[in-house]
């Protein structure tokens, strides 16, 4: 097979963009004045897209590329590219599943003690000198509470099995029951939220999902809920959550993820019962040097055997 032509849609990791042109010799979309009249002129040239669940590929995009034969993804989302339009033409799309089940799932476990115990929120009361005259506000008990994931997948189950390590009662909302498990089920959202003591959003993102933690869902959750949210901002009616966050509908979140990223509501920086974090669930190290080669595992299975190796 000829050595494909790659292109990269936007600008990751120094490191990976300098190994992406160094190894494939890609094209670095995010360097040009004008991408869409560039790809209007060079679009056929190429025929491998590397990008990630930040950037995606849209239709509009795939349009310019007419020989278009893989996408390869950095990032186990892939909410943000078109994949029926994918494979409508045959284009394989591959992500970067497994690798960063761990690195999120510690960060929910955190975001849910952050939360809970008021981390964040007393570390603010120290720097603003609050502690010299005046008392922390109380936290809320983590331990043999019960928490309900929403979307029992890989991620899902890596945080059931931090949870458990803190006696917590698991639960769990998903349109496929796992019999093999003996977890409290709830088939909707809502019934979970009604459950649970800690709401945590681990399922995909997309239409699938599009507005599933709706007010309904948060009133569900309660003024002695919480929610955490290391799945897609989209997942949640986002008004609906400024709303209960600022009337205490509900006791609290711990988000990673919003509705229009990097742009987070004022009202959610403003409340002291939320944390707010940029999208950094799988962002260490050795995560992302771990996703990183998937991705150039998967365009050299490509090169080599025309077949990505993580296809979605
Ligand atoms: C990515 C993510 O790190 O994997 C995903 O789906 O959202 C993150 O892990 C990030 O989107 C990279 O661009």
């Amino acid at each position: 097979m000829k050595k494909p032509t790659v292109l990269q849609i936007g600008s990751m990791t120094d490191r990976f963009n300098q190994r992406m042109a160094e190894t494939w010799k890609a094209h670095p979309l995010w360097t040009e004045a004008d991408p869409a009249a560039f790809l209007a002129e060079n679009g056929a040239k190429f025929d491998v897209v590397a990008t990630s669940a930040r950037y995606g590929c849209r239709e509009a995009q795939m349009k310019l590329l007419p020989n278009l034969a893989a996408i390869c993804s950095f990032g186990v989302g892939y909410d943000a590219i078109d994949v029926d339009v994918a494979k409508g033409r045959s284009i394989q799309v591959s992500n970067t599943p497994n690798v960063l089940n761990d690195c999120v799932a510690d960060l929910a476990m955190g975001l849910i003690i952050d939360v809970a115990r008021r981390m964040s929120q007393t570390d603010r009361f120290v720097r603003e000198g609050k502690w010299l005259s005046g008392a922390p506000p109380l936290g809320t008990q983590v331990f043999r509470k019960k928490l309900g994931i929403v979307g029992l997948g890989r991620i899902g189950r890596a945080v059931v099995q931090r949870a458990s390590g803190f006696e917590m009662q698991i639960g769990y909302s998903d349109p496929i029951r796992d019999h093999r498990v003996h977890y409290h089920y709830e088939p909707t959202a809502e019934g979970l939220a009604e459950w649970a003591d800690f709401l945590v959003l681990t399922c995909i993102g997309g239409p699938a999902t599009k507005g599933l933690v709706s007010r309904r869902v948060l009133e569900a959750l309660g003024p002695t809920g919480y929610l955490i949210n290391v799945s897609r901002g989209s997942v949640v009616d986002e008004p609906a959550l400024v709303e209960a966050v600022t009337k205490g509908t509900i006791a609290g979140a711990a988000l990673d993820v919003y509705a229009s990223e990097p742009n987070v509501p004022a009202e959610l920086i403003a409340s002291p019962n939320v944390v707010v974090l940029p999208h950094i669930a799988s962002g260490t190290a050795e995560t992302r040097l771990a996703m990183e080669e998937l991705v150039f595992q998967n365009l050299a299975a490509f090169a080599e055997t025309g077949e990505v190796i993580n296809r979605v």
